[in-house]
């Protein structure tokens, strides 16, 4: 198991450079970050690389779609543009030995929309995510969709809707990317929702239920835990938090008050949390 973090928790827009943030990550000591690919035509890889490279780092790429780029769009030229993106994301996976590309990889998110108003969206979805699929699979890269909570997106909400999905697209190297944030509003259990994924969970997001430091709120860590440990989970486990408001990327996941330490607290005391409950050998 390889402890990430995401590295928008500590940027207040998404445009800010994350390149300063390497190094952050690294003295704290995690294994490796989670890069955001947000303008994919302009990412600097070769940069990337020579942080990653000179901090000790690995890392997994996340990226989301919008309005303008959207593989389930009835509209071709819109889902050429996000099928570009996707395909984009992937070459720098490719370059950067990122062997996952996380993210909202099946619609607009933040889209809301009743599924049988988004009937044709979702075969859109299904179908591009196919051939985004084949793309990924010689580039050694796996799609991982993640699931969201109801407010950000109308297609996957539940680890079993994924299974659903992936069901439907029918491709070995598309799977699922858990976040216990989403998990805990949607989920009956989070548990036995880890347990269901098995196999099928490719990575993972650890954030509390209020997005702030991991141990400090209503998400019950041991059975988390004990779920991973009981699928064999040996993948990433990333620390997505947000506490700061009054910034771009809080208003965008509705960070409207500080809901925890700073940042750079929380990168730390997170770490720290993760490795002593992945670490403890109790059941
Ligand atoms: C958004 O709520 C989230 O959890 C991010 O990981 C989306 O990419
Ligand atoms: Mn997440």
């Amino acid at each position: 198991m390889k402890i990430g973090i995401h590295l928008s928790t500590f940027t207040k827009s998404w445009e800010e450079d994350i390149f300063q943030y390497f190094s952050v990550a690294s003295k704290i000591g995690y294994d490796g970050v989670e890069i955001p690919i947000i303008d994919a035509n302009n990412f600097d890889s070769k940069k990337s690389k020579k942080l990653l490279k000179e901090n000790n780092l690995l890392c997994t790429c996340g990226t989301g779609l919008n309005i303008e780029k959207d593989i389930s769009s009835i509209d071709k030229n819109i889902r050429d543009n996000g099928m570009k993106h996707l395909k984009k994301c992937i070459d720098i996976c490719n370059e950067l030995e990122s062997d996952c590309l996380g993210g909202v990889l099946y619609a607009p998110w933040g889209m809301k929309k009743s599924r049988a108003e988004a009937k044709d969206n979702i075969n859109f979805s299904i179908e591009s995510l196919r051939e985004i699929a084949s793309y990924a699979e010689v580039r050694g890269v796996t799609l991982a969709l993640e699931v969201l909570n109801r407010y950000e997106t109308f297609f996957i909400n539940t680890v079993e809707e994924g299974l659903d999905i992936l069901k439907k697209i029918d491709s070995n190297n598309v799977k699922i990317h858990f976040d216990t944030f989403h998990g805990h509003i949607e989920e009956k259990s989070l548990k036995d929702a880890i347990l269901k994924g098995g196999k099928n969970i490719f990575h993972v997001h650890f954030c509390e239920n209020n997005r702030s430091t991991p141990g400090t709120g209503q998400i019950n860590w041991r059975e988390v835990k004990k779920a991973l440990k009981e699928i064999n989970y040996d993948r990433w486990i990333t620390l997505e938090n947000f506490t700061m408001p009054n910034c771009q990327v809080g208003n965008d996941v509705s960070i409207w008050r500080k809901t925890g330490e700073s940042n750079y607290k929380v990168a730390e005391l997170g770490f720290k949390f993760i490795k002593q409950l992945m670490d403890k050998q109790e059941v």
